[in-house]
């Protein structure tokens, strides 16, 4: 395809297609988007975060990630869509505008393209990456409970045939050290916000133990707002709280990370639905579900701008 015009936001796409899309809405929104390889994956895919911006350098940053369980297609379609609103809403959406003259939004589409482009092929249901090793003989690692804090404790599984495989070290997996280096160079991110599905649910670190950030009362209370905000689009509930107490220990995991690392916003979303349909979330409910949880994205990123 040579313009983003005849892209169906509501449908389901392919590796390829993603990339070829970004290529186009790059060109066509280069004013505001831009294009950065973080790095390459363990079977040497490019891996791609879209910039938006309107000026300044380093300026505060709002980091999203969509994909990195490469089963949770809603997520990368959801980021998708997301990626067309930012540029559709500056200059119109008052809260977004703010926003964008004061901070910069990077979205990684495709976390985890590999197992992305496995999904395809071979295994719809795939979790993690595809990384190999000498000796062992089961296949990829969960990006999940790869990162530095609280590298290999509960929640986590250090048997390698495990769906919460480890890895063999923090940060082992190139899907993971190119967002920690991409991040850490930069040194001016303020919110991460990590999309998962499903289950309905918006949640703050920490996964790896029960005991609550420091921040918790902001957190709890910026959670509420944000599924109020949600709920208000096409009536569905999210629960949401800490990972550990709302969901289950877990150890590893991108928002413990981020929030350790001084990222204080750190949220992730499990996204529709409670398991009805699971992974394989209907097409039709792309937009519905991009729409609500633009609302929740849109009230954590206003919080992070005024605080
Ligand atoms: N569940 C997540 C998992 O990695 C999760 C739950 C989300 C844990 C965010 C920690 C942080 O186990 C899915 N569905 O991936
Ligand atoms: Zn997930």
């Amino acid at each position: 395809e040579r313009s983003t015009s005849s892209f169906s936001y509501s449908s389901y796409h392919t590796l390829e297609e993603i990339y070829s899309w970004m290529d186009n809405f790059v060109t066509e929104h280069s004013d505001m988007v831009s294009k950065i390889r973080i790095g390459r994956s363990f079977e040497n895919r490019t891996i791609l975060v879209l910039k938006f911006s309107t000026g300044g350098s380093r300026r505060p940053a709002i980091w999203i990630d969509t994909g990195i369980h490469s089963r949770e297609w809603i997520t990368h379609a959801t980021g998708i869509w997301t990626a067309k609103k930012i540029v559709s809403e500056y200059g119109k959406d008052p809260v977004l505008t703010d926003i964008l003259k004061a901070m910069d939004i990077f979205i990684e589409l495709v976390t985890n393209p590999d197992g992305f482009a496995f999904t395809h092929s071979m295994n719809r249901l795939w979790r993690k990456n595809k990384s190999t090793r000498r000796g062992i003989f089961c296949i990829g690692v969960d990006l999940n409970r790869n990162w530095k804090s609280g590298f290999g404790g509960n929640g986590s599984n250090a048997n390698p045939c495990s769906e919460t495989y480890h890895g063999p070290s923090p940060q082992s997996e190139p899907e993971v050290a190119a967002i920690v280096d991409f991040i850490t160079a930069h040194g001016n991110f303020k919110a991460l916000i990590s999309i998962h599905s499903y289950s309905q649910m918006l949640m703050y670190p920490y996964g790896q133990t029960l005991e609550p950030v420091s921040n918790e009362q902001e957190m709890y209370d910026l959670a509420k707002a944000a599924v109020k905000a949600l709920h208000k689009v096409h009536g569905i509930q999210y629960i949401f709280g800490s990972i550990s107490n709302t969901l289950y220990l877990a150890s590893g995991i991108t928002v413990d990370w981020a929030y350790d690392s001084g990222i204080k916003y750190a949220f992730s979303f499990e996204l529709r639905d409670t398991g009805h349909f699971g992974f394989l979330l209907p097409a039709t409910q792309i937009i519905p579900t991009a729409q609500e949880t633009w609302m929740a994205i849109l009230t954590i990123m206003e919080h992070t701008l005024r605080h």
